[in-house]
Order: C-alpha cells, then structure tokens, then sequence
C-alpha cells in the first residue's frame, strides 16, 4: 500500500517511525510519503493561506497549492493514475471514523490524506478535489495532523503480515462488533489477586466461551449501543439475558 499525507506539519509525523508502523514500512507492506504543503505554494513569500473573504476572523488554506501538490503527488509515476485513489480531507466536517472505515481504507492500493488547520480549507477543495472526509471524532483539534495519524496507525495494522501475532487483528475490541473481555499474564496470583481458574484449566472449548461471554458481558456494561448491530448467536442471546436477568449492570 501507498500512503501520500500532504501537511503543512511533516515534523510532526515521527511517530510514523515506531513500532509497528515502523516495521510495516521496512517490509515493504506500506509506502509513507510526507509532502509539506508549503513547498507547493508560489511566490516569494510560499504563503498557503488567506483571511476568509467575508471577514470573520481565521486564515482559511488557498486552493492553488493544494491542488498544485495532489495533481503532483498522483502524477509521481508511483502508481496507476487512470485508477480513482481515495483524496481524503481531515476535517473535523467528515464522516466519522470507525474501524469498518479503517478496513474499507485498507483495501485501496493508494490513499492520500490531507491535513486541514486553521479554520479550514477553501470550499473549492472539498467540492472539487476531494472524495472524502474524515473526522475522528466529535471534538475539534488544531489540525489534521494528529487524525491522519491516527487513520493511518488503524489501516496500517489491518494489513496482512503487519502484526506479529498472526490473527490478533481479528479479534480486535470492534473488530468482532464487541468490546474484547479481559486479559491476563504472568504471574498467577499477584498480590492476592488470582487469574481466573479457566484460563489456566488448558481446556480450549472453556476458554473460548468464557472469552466470548467476558466480551459481551464488558460491551453489555460499558457500550450497549454495540450490541444492536453485533452478529449474536443463540447462546449469545441467551447469555445476554442472564446478564439482563441479574441485572448487575
Ligand atoms: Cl480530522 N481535524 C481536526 N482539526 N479536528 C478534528 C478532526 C480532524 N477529527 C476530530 N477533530
């Protein structure tokens, strides 16, 4: 995968240089390109951006650099450029972003994420430049910086060889639909307190239900609203009324 992120903030992008994200690119699984937008702007002084025209305050991103620099990007001969490569916009406008959008994105061979800041960017980019928006979530933050980080960290470990533990993405916290139940490691009794005995019992088929029972039991307490749209089987359901029953919430 190819991943181009245009911003006016590249410096802030080293955390692409970590962990997993990190060793996806020394696989070669994904190909991270950081394109300052600066360096697409004309004129002596590489301005990026205006007052808005109407007055109210904020600089609002001109649409001559950022055209100038996507039209670039895609014509860099990296891919095929007859092919519709997603052009996202971070904005806090988008749509917002789950981990069903995270495995759409990681189905496309190319993405390119642009970085809003300011009060926004020109309307003309949105209508004419891009083909999505992105949010990640329902708070405002200086820029798109830290977004499209956070889109690219969620897209990256969804593709195929990127995590170690083969399979672990799988059964990810809303992967599943469900929240995940608890884990535990060494050492068994810690200050008193005991892993539970069916983890230890080396039963799988036990395990394996109590796993899928701490999960809906832990999206029953804490996001209920999950529990709609999961996919339950009809021991799910029966176990969800129990849960309901005892009504321990
Ligand atoms: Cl994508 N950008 C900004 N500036 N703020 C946000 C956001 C994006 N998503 C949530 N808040």
């Amino acid at each position: 995968m190819h991943i181009d992120i245009l911003t006016l903030l590249p410096e802030a992008f080293t955390y692409l240089n970590y962990s997993i994200l990190q060793r996806a690119q020394a696989a070669g699984l994904v190909d991270i390109r950081l394109h300052h937008l600066r360096e697409y702007a004309t004129g002596k002084h590489r301005v990026t951006d205006e007052p808005p025209f109407g007055g109210g305050g904020g600089m609002v991103l001109k649409p001559e650099p950022i055209f100038t620099a996507v039209e670039s990007i895609l014509d860099d001969g990296v891919s095929n450029t007859s092919i519709a490569h997603p052009i996202i916009l971070m904005t806090p406008q988008g749509r917002p972003f789950t981990q069903t959008i995270a495995q759409e994105l990681a189905g496309y061979e190319r993405l390119l994420l642009i970085c809003g800041r300011y009060e926004g960017v020109d309307e003309r980019v949105r209508q004419h430049l891009m083909t999505d928006e992105i949010s990640i979530g329902d708070y405002v933050l200086t820029g798109g910086e830290l977004a499209a980080m956070v889109v690219v960290d969620a897209v990256v470990r969804l593709l195929p060889g990127a995590l170690g533990a083969e399979g672990a993405a799988e059964t990810d916290s809303h992967a599943t639909g469900l929240l995940e139940g608890p884990h535990y490691t060494k050492p068994a009794n810690f200050r008193g307190w005991d892993v539970p005995a069916v983890l230890r019992s080396g039963h799988a088929g036990q395990i394996a239900r109590w796993r899928r029972q701490e999960a809906l039991r832990r999206t029953w307490e804490r996001r209920p609203d999950m529990l709609v749209t999961a996919v339950l089987s009809e021991e799910d359901k029966w176990f969800l009324g129990q849960l309901a029953a005892d009504g321990n919430r």
